[in-house]
């Protein structure tokens, strides 16, 4: 009998380390647990999160989700709610990168987008992680500190951003933390909350 697996949505905003998101889908569709895949993997994107990766170098079982989608799910009553539906169907979530703007939004409450709707619709039982990834000067704001801490009061969790050389040129920290480290993250955070039957 084929193991349950641990249904994995992963999301990505507009920073440029989307880039890394197929990396990252990858990587958690390679992890196993007694021989068995780990994760299955869907995925929800904004719309300048596209605009930094090729969409083709997403594994095509994984279903990946935009605004649009969210819009063409719904055309009368009685026809799913993607953001509630994708909420359900998660075991845990990870949004990386978590650019300035959509920790902004959260941290506000904002829902305009798939994302926004899906973690403010998001049940506080289960896990969600959180990557931010912006430029130095941004990360070093006060009202990113303080908007972290909103999210971590709600049991979200954070995976700290690295310092590094940015894609603009200047070296501090904002840089999103490493693939493995993404993912070994949400696997100590599933040993803890989620059962892997
Ligand atoms: C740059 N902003 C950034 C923020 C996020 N950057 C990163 C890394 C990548 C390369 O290793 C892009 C993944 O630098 O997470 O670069 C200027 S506003």
């Amino acid at each position: 009998m084929e193991k349950k697996k641990c249904k994995l949505l992963v999301a990505a905003t507009g920073s440029v380390a989307a880039l890394k998101l197929p990396f990252l889908v990858k990587a958690a569709l390679e992890q196993v647990s007694d021989h068995y895949p780990m994760f299955e993997v869907r995925v929800i994107v904004t719309e300048h999160a596209k605009h930094f990766f090729d969409p083709t170098q997403i594994p095509s079982k994984v279903l990946m989700y935009d605004d649009k989608s969210e819009w063409d799910a719904w055309r009368n009553r009685g026809d799913p709610v993607l953001h509630i539906e994708l909420g359900k169907w998660a075991d845990v979530m990870v949004i990386a990168p978590l650019d300035a703007n959509t920790l902004a939004k959260m941290a506000q409450g904002i829902c305009d987008n798939l994302l926004t709707c899906t973690t403010r619709a998001w049940d506080l039982k289960k896990p969600l992680l959180f990557c931010p990834a912006m430029n130095t000067r941004m990360w070093e704001h006060p009202i990113t500190a303080q908007q972290i801490a909103a999210l971590k009061s709600w049991g979200h969790t954070e995976i700290p951003p690295i310092s590094k050389t940015l894609m603009c040129g200047d070296t501090g920290v904002g840089a999103m933390a490493e693939v493995p480290a993404i993912i070994e993250a949400i696997k100590n955070k599933m040993e803890l909350d989620v059962i892997v039957l």
